[in-house]
C-alpha cells in the first residue's frame, strides 16, 4: 500500500472526528504520518500532503501565508491530495480559477463513488480496479461533498464523475487532477468519508483509491491531462487510447475523446478549412460546452486544434458556449455564438486573434443582444427564460442579417431575423418563418438559410429531425414551397460552408443511438456526418451528394460488373467496417433488395439496408447489435419510384452507416455491432429477382494522422 511514504496530514485548527478517522487509517496503512496544522507545515519533510476536510471549504482555514507555502511547494514538484470540502481550496491556492459549484452535505442512499473515465482507465489512481464504477461509500450516511456540476474547472481535468448504484451521474464531476508548475494536485470531492463504517467492498475500494492517489502524488510522475489537449502529442495520445474501439469512426470527424455535438463556425480561412464543434472536455456527455476545433487542407484529412472557446466563469457564457457561426468581418474572422448562463441564453461574439483561428477574444460587450424579443412572445420553459439560440449570419449589400432559432409561446418553432450595420448592434425584424407545433416542432434550433440563386433553402432542427423548406426568401419573409427532412436518421443541427468554387458543403452531428452508460464506457460520443454537397436539381428539388473530395480516401476497389440476385445470398469478398459502397440497383420482379453490412459470418449480427417495391429504403437495426444498450428501431425513407434504377451510396465507418439514395435522399444510422467479425457484406433479393447493375466497394483510409487503421481488414 503506502507503507514507505512520508505523509503530511493537514488540518486547520484541530482534527475533526472525520479527519481523525481518515488520518488514523492513514497511520495504520502508511509508515510515517504526521498531522500538521496548515499554518505550520514544512512541506519538504513529506513525500505527499493530504488535506481531508469534512465540511465546506472555509477561507479562514487557509491564511495567505499557509496558501503561499503550499502553492510554492506544489509548484516546485510536491503532490497534494484534497478530499471532500478541501477541494474548494484549489482557487485560493492559486491552482484553479473556478471553485467547485456544488458543495455541502448529502445523504447517501445507495453505493456511491467515482465514475471513472474510460480515457483514464490506465491512470495509476485507477490501478487495481477492473470497473469504471467504483463504489467507495455505502448507503445510510450523510456526508460532505464538493463537486463541479454546472461548471468545469478551467485548469484541471476531470478524471471521474459519480456512480450511484447502477446510475451514472455523469455531470457530477468528483475527481479532478491539476498540474500546477512541476507538481500535481488531485481532488476527490465526494464519497471518501472514513468516519462511519461501510460495506467491505466500499471500504476496500475507498482505501485502494486513496492509497493509489497518495502513491501517485508522491511518485511525482504525472499522467498527461487529455480533456483539453493542445499539441500533436497529447491529441495523438487521446486518439490512440480510443483507437482500438472498432465502433469509433475513422474517416468522419470525431472529437479526440469526450463529447461532440453540433458543427459550428465553419469557415474557409487563409487557405484552410475550419470546423469547430460543440465539445465537452469533462466527458462523453452533453454539458459544460466549449468549442472544439479541427482543421483541414483538403476537406478529408483532419487535424486537431486546441479548444477554441471556453465558458468564462464571470461571463454570460459561464454555463456553456453554445452553437454559432463564423463570418469574415472585413478581414477579421468573427464568431457569433450563444452564451448560456443560468436561465438565459443570449448572443455573444468573439474575434480571432490571428489567422490560425486558434485563439479568440470575446467581445467585452457580450451579450451583444441583451434580451429575447417580445413579439411574438418567445417560449419560456423549465430550462430557459426564452428558448432563443443559435446563429446564421450573412451580409447583403453592406447590411448584416442574422437568424436566431426560437420557440413561440402558444405556437411552434421560429427563425427570427435581426439586422445590423456593424455586426454588434442588432435590430429585431421578426420571424421569417414560423412552424406549426404539431407538425414542425416546438422549438427550432440551428436555423440556416442557404441561397441557391433561384431558390432559397431554410433548414431547422426541431429536437428530432432536420426539416428543410425550399422556397423563396424575400424582404424578411420565407415562402416555403416544398418541405422534407434533410436526413431520415441520426443526423442533427447541420451547418454549411460556402467554398470558393461556389459549392456549399454541409456537415451534421451524428448523435449516438446507445444509452448514456454505453457512451461513458466508450470514452467518446458523437461524430460529424461526411461533408454533403447541396444543390438544386433541375426539377427544383434538393440534391445531396457526398463531397467528391472523399474519393481521396479510397483504397483498392473490390468491384463487380453485374450481379443478378435471387433469394440466394451473395457474400462479397471483402471484410471491412470502414468502406464506401457505390451501386446502381434495380428491382426486376423482386419485392425487395437487401444489402447487409457489418455482418458476422453466421449473421447473428447484421445491418440490412432494404430497398422495397414500396419505394422505400430502410436500415433495420433489430439485428445490428447484441448490445441491449443500442437502439434497435428501424429507420426508413421514401425514395424515387421503385421502377426506375436506384443509385445507392453507402458509407460505413465503425458505428456509422450513411446512406445516399439517388443523390437526393439521405438516411444515417448509428449501429453498434459487438462482434469483431461483424465485417461482412452480402446481397440478396426477396420475392423475385433483382439486378445490381454496377457495384464498387472501396476501403477508405482514416482522416486523422494517428487514428488506428489496423481494424480495416481482417
Ligand atoms: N445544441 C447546442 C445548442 C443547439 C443545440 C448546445 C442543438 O446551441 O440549440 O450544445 O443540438
Amino acid at each position: 500500500m503506502v507503507e514507505s511514504l512520508r505523509i503530511g496530514c493537514l488540518y486547520a485548527d484541530s482534527c475533526s472526528d472525520e479527519q481523525a478517522a481518515a488520518y488514523d487509517w492513514c497511520e495504520e496503512a502508511a509508515g510515517t504520518v504526521e498531522r500538521c496544522s496548515l499554518t505550520a507545515v514544512a512541506p519538504e519533510a513529506f513525500d505527499v500532503l493530504w488535506w481531508h476536510r469534512d465540511d465546506e471549504f472555509d477561507p479562514d482555514d487557509l491564511p495567505a501565508d499557509a496558501a503561499e507555502t503550499l502553492r510554492s511547494a506544489v509548484e516546485s514538484g510536491s503532490g497534494l491530495l484534497l478530499t471532500l470540502g478541501a477541494m474548494g481550496a484549489v482557487v485560493p491556492l492559486g491552482f484553479e480559477t473556478v471553485p467547485p459549484d456544488e458543495t455541502g452535505w448529502e445523504e447517501i442512499s445507495e453505493p456511491t463513488g467515482p465514475l471513472w473515465k474510460a480515457l483514464y482507465e490506465d491512470h495509476p489512481v485507477h490501478a487495481e480496479f477492473d470497473t469504471l464504477r467504483i463504489h467507495t461509500r455505502g448507503p445510510g450516511v450523510t456526508v460532505p461533498y464538493a463537486r463541479y456540476e454546472g461548471v468545469v474547472p478551467t485548469r484541471g481535468d476531470v478524471l471521474a464523475s459519480t456512480a450511484r448504484a447502477d446510475t451514472d451521474a455523469v455531470s457530477e464531476l468528483s475527481t479532478i487532477a491539476w498540474h500546477p508548475g512541476d507538481g500535481q494536485v488531485l481532488g476527490i470531492g465526494s464519497a471518501v468519508s472514513f468516519l462511519h463504517p461501510t460495506h467491505d467492498i466500499c471500504q476496500r475500494n475507498r482505501e485502494t483509491l486513496v492509497s493509489n492517489a497518495l502513491r501517485q502524488l508522491a511518485g511525482g510522475e504525472r499522467s498527461p491531462l487529455l480533456g483539453r489537449p493542445n499539441d500533436a502529442g497529447t491529441f495523438g495520445l487521446a486518439r490512440d487510447r480510443l483507437a482500438t474501439d472498432r465502433l469509433r469512426p475513422n474517416y468522419h470527424v470525431t472529437p479526440p475523446a469526450n463529447w461532440l455535438n453540433d458543427p459550428n463556425g465553419l469557415i474557409h480561412w487563409n487557405g484552410r478549412y475550419h470546423l469547430f464543434y460543440q465539445y465537452n472536455p469533462a466527458g462523453p456527455f452533453h454539458g459544460t460546452i466549449h468549442w472544439g476545433h479541427a482543421v483541414s487542407d483538403d476537406l478529408v484529412h483532419w487535424e486537431d486544434e486546441p479548444v477554441a472557446l471556453s465558458p468564462s466563469p464571470d461571463g454570460p457564457d459561464r454555463d456553456g458556449c453554445w452553437s454559432g457561426c463564423a463570418v469574415d468581418d472585413d478581414g477579421t474572422p468573427t464568431v457569433l455564438y450563444t452564451g448560456g448562463r443560468e436561465k438565459l441564453q443570449l448572443p455573444c461574439m468573439a474575434t480571432a486573434d490571428d489567422d490560425s483561428l486558434r485563439t479568440w477574444s470575446k467581445d467585452p460587450e457580450n451579450p451583444i443582444i441583451q434580451e429575447v424579443p417580445r413579439e411574438p412572445q418567445v417560449l419560456s420553459t423549465e430550462d430557459w427564460d426564452g428558448e432563443f439560440r443559435d446563429h446564421c449570419v450573412w451580409r447583403e449589400d453592406g447590411t448584416w442579417y442574422q437568424l436566431i432559432g426560437a420557440g413561440i409561446e402558444d405556437g411552434g418553432g421560429a427563425a427570427l431575423l435581426y439586422e445590423s450595420g456593424d455586426l454588434r448592434n442588432w435590430e429585431y425584424r421578426g420571424p421569417i418563418l414560423t412552424g406549426d407545433r404539431d407538425t414542425a416542432g416546438t422549438v427550432w434550433e440551428c436555423p440556416e438559410l442557404l441561397d441557391f440563386g433561384e431558390k432559397q433553402l431554410l433548414h431547422i432542427s426541431n429536437y428530432e429531425d432536420v426539416i428543410y423548406f425550399l422556397g423563396t426568401y424575400e424582404d424578411g419573409q420565407f415562402d416555403a414551397e416544398r418541405r422534407d427532412k434533410l436526413d431520415h436518421g441520426d443526423f442533427y443541427a447541420p451547418q454549411s460552408m460556402w467554398l470558393d468554387d461556389g459549392r456549399v458543403l454541409t456537415w451534421g452531428w451524428l448523435p449516438e443511438a446507445r444509452d448514456v452508460s454505453a457512451q461513458w464506457d466508450a470514452g467518446w460520443s458523437g461524430t460529424m456526418s461526411l461533408p454533403r454537397e447541396l444543390s438544386l436539381a433541375d426539377d427544383g428539388g434538393l440534391c445531396q451528394r457526398p463531397a467528391p473530395e472523399l474519393r481521396e480516401l479510397r483504397g483498392e476497389n473490390v468491384g463487380h460488373d453485374v450481379l443478378r440476385l435471387d433469394s440466394e445470398r451473395r457474400t462479397l469478398d471483402i471484410d471491412s467496417c470502414q468502406f464506401e459502397l457505390r451501386s446502381t440497383v434495380r428491382l426486376d420482379d423482386a419485392d425487395a433488395l437487401e444489402l447487409s453490412v457489418l455482418e458476422t459470418p453466421d449473421r447473428e449480427e447484421q445491418t440490412p439496408i432494404r430497398y422495397t417495391r414500396r419505394s422505400e429504403v430502410s436500415v433495420d437495426r433489430s439485428t445490428a447489435s447484441l448490445d441491449e444498450r443500442a437502439t434497435s428501431a428501424t429507420q426508413r425513407m421514401r425514395v424515387t419510384p421503385y421502377d426506375s434504377p436506384l443509385s445507392l451510396r453507402v458509407f460505413v465507418d465503425g458505428s456509422v452507416v450513411e446512406v445516399f439514395a439517388n443523390e437526393r435522399h439521405c438516411l444515417t444510422s448509428r449501429v453498434y455491432p459487438t462482434r469483431e467479425d461483424a465485417t461482412g457484406i452480402s446481397l440478396r433479393a426477396e420475392g423475385g429477382r433483382a439486378t445490381v447493375a454496377s457495384l464498387d466497394v472501396w476501403e477508405l483510409a482514416g482522416a486523422w494522422p494517428r487514428a488506428g487503421t489496423d481494424r480495416v481488414s481482417q
